[in-house]
């Protein structure tokens, strides 16, 4: 059954740059396929990998994107590399287009295009990174028992608006009832569940990568690592509701944690208080790892983290207007909150 697919509308790239990567594919292509560590991030990968079969996957967070991947790429020799769901810059991807063709399909803010001669670089905003890829790749040869996965990644970036007619097909065909926002029954389970899975599993997230198939239902052997995983975001919650600062009207919290929960647990509080901006810092080492969200919007998650962070070495920031992340040493957090006091 052929499903209904709602045309992204793209900011960088054209079908022309996406065709031509895809003519250059051939039997001896040997492919990567690399994405981020969340449902989306997962979701992306497994559509690649399903469509174009990749020789080796990886999901990597923002902090891996650097010069050691590049050169880990690099000893591969892989003749193309597709990257999903990865907001990158230029001088990354310059540097894997010297040894392979490279694919982008991204969704988050692009300040640039990275379009070049070796370089398919595709990005539109309000559908996730997983979608874009189905929609560019489910012509390639029929991978449409994965869907579900592309539902469970559009409910998680909540990014279902600009796909409605998609998301009741999907829903459909389980016999359910799609209806906006939903964050309860099968779907729902689904994501929670894996990105659960997912952060559980933060040291082999290949474990997770691997027992994922394409039937529409979470694997036994991820059910108890995500149930654990659960019980620590509820508790990251309530010590967040007692331990919370109000700085400048927005909510900001630090802590330490065996796991990265802080980026569920701060969206889970954000849509609970979609008025104000939440910060949670969760401090690892001598890293500390910022989430923010601002579910009414009423300012840019993307931009506020960007001038936090301004000019802090071994830092980084990026996202979106309701929702973004971020990176720096910790011993910038002083600076990091008497900024936020500020901003
Ligand atoms: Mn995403």
């Amino acid at each position: 059954m052929r499903v209904v697919m709602e045309q992204p509308l793209w900011k960088y790239g054209s079908q022309e740059g996406f065709d031509s990567f895809c003519a250059s594919l051939t039997n001896r292509t040997k492919l990567i396929a690399v994405s981020h560590t969340d449902v989306d991030g997962i979701g992306g990968a497994k559509i690649v990998d399903a469509a174009l079969q990749a020789d080796a996957v990886y999901l990597m967070d923002y902090t891996e994107v650097n010069d050691v991947l590049v050169e880990r790429l690099r000893n591969e020799a892989p003749s193309h590399i597709v990257i999903s769901d990865l907001g990158l810059k230029r001088d990354f991807v310059e540097k894997l287009s010297t040894f392979a063709r490279v694919l982008v399909i991204d969704h988050h803010q692009a300040s640039e295009d990275l379009n070049a001669e070796r370089v398919a670089f595709m990005n539109a905003q309000g559908f996730c990174a997983t979608y874009l890829a189905y929609f560019l790749l489910h012509d390639f040869k029929d991978i449409s028992s994965w869907e579900w996965l592309v539902a469970c990644a559009c409910i998680a970036d909540v990014a279902t608006n600009s796909v409605q007619g998609f998301m009741v097909a999907q829903f459909q065909k389980e016999g359910l009832a799609f209806s906006n926002g939903v964050k309860q029954g099968t779907f729902w389970e689904l994501v929670t569940g894996i990105n659960n899975a997912l952060i559980y599993y933060a040291e082999d997230r290949m474990q997770v990568y691997r027992a994922l198939t394409s039937d529409f239902v979470m694997p036994h052997s991820l059910v108890e690592p995500a149930r654990l995983i659960e019980a620590d975001i509820q508790e990251c919650i309530t010590r967040f509701n007692q331990g919370k600062e109000e700085i400048n009207g927005r909510w900001y919290w630090e802590f330490v944690s065996q796991y990265r929960v802080k980026s569920t647990a701060v969206t889970m509080i954000s849509f609970l208080n979609p008025t104000r901006t939440c910060l949670i810092v969760n401090i690892d080492g001598d890293v500390a790892h910022v989430s923010a969200r601002c579910q009414d919007r009423h300012e840019d998650m993307n931009i506020l983290l960007k001038k936090l962070i301004e000019g802090f070495p071994d830092a980084d920031a990026g996202g979106h207007i309701p929702a973004a992340g971020g990176h720096f040493p910790v011993d910038r957090l002083s600076e990091f909150k008497k900024r936020l006091e500020n901003v």
